[in-house]
């Protein structure tokens, strides 16, 4: 499993407050947190308005890029937003997201196509999010369609059941479950990635649920993760179902985690 860090959102209050103030060394703090836990990818979200969002995400990935060198992970729907970003980065990154909703296809689709190294695919579209998995796997069939159409090989396509959470709708997970495990079947080739904190707003305990949640889509084929990397509990977690599951070869990142202290 690999993990896409969740931190740097403008959802969060300490990084907007960040954001807006132009505080370099908390980004820097938390880009380099995340990075020391294992991140392969960074997630930047500035969450500001779409008329400032261009001139932040550039701040970000800036301020990002000069604290570590793991690949970054646009998270925007604004097609300004990403065009400037993408002028930025060092490293090919993941683009998140398109969704089958008709303005993301037409401006975030050719931004990835061109520029990106794999491109996170949501299964939504104009209507919202389905209910049930058929609708979502509907979506994700044109999404795919889309993506080869543009010439992106399956492989750097990234699709995302979407969970939400559990609190208010208690087939969420549910849902993301089967959506997840048709989608596999039918397009094998395509990576699978979930932002998995989603699930647990609103709960006490969260990582608890996290946990759970992380260990079953797993087994599902959930390959990446867009989750908090500094959660030693939800790592430890993962550690341990890879193990179970066979996908960590003759044990070995399992040891070497136990031995660099981190199991305790
Ligand atoms: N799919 C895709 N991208 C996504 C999401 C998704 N990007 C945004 C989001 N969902 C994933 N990122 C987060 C980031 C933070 C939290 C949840 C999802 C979160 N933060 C807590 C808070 O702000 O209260 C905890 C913060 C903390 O203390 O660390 O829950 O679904 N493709």
């Amino acid at each position: 499993m690999k993990i896409i860090g969740e931190k740097i959102n403008g959802t969060r209050s300490q990084v907007r407050k960040a954001v807006l103030e132009r505080d370099a060394e908390t980004i820097a703090a938390l880009a380099r947190a995340q990075a020391d836990s294992g991140a392969a990818w960074i997630d930047v979200n500035a969450g500001t308005p779409a008329d400032r969002e261009p001139e932040d995400l550039v701040w970000l990935v800036r301020t990002v890029q000069a604290a570590v060198d793991v690949p970054l992970c646009l998270d925007s729907a604004n097609p300004a937003a990403l065009a400037a970003a993408l002028e930025e980065v060092r490293k090919p990154p993941l683009v998140n997201s398109i969704s089958g909703e008709r303005a993301r296809l037409e401006g975030v689709l050719p931004l990835a196509a061109r520029a990106a190294d794999g491109v996170i695919a949501l299964a939504m579209d104009d209507q919202g999010i389905p209910g049930s998995a058929e609708g979502r796997l509907a979506i994700i069939r044109r999404l795919l369609q889309a993506t080869r159409a543009a010439g992106i090989p399956d492989e750097h396509v990234y699709v995302d059941p979407l969970v939400m959470s559990v609190a208010t709708n208690s087939d969420s997970a549910r849902v993301a479950l089967a959506t997840l495990r048709a989608a596999r079947a039918e397009f094998p080739g395509v990576h699978f990635t979930s932002g998995l904190s989603n699930v647990s707003f609103g709960l006490p305990a969260r990582s608890l649920i996290n946990r759970a949640f992380l260990i079953l889509m797993l087994e599902a084929g959930l390959d990446t993760a867009i989750l908090d990397p500094l959660d030693r509990e939800l790592r430890k977690a993962l550690l341990a179902a890879e193990v179970v599951l066979g996908l960590d070869r003759h044990c070995l990142a399992y040891t070497r985690a136990f031995r660099a202290g981190l199991l305790e």
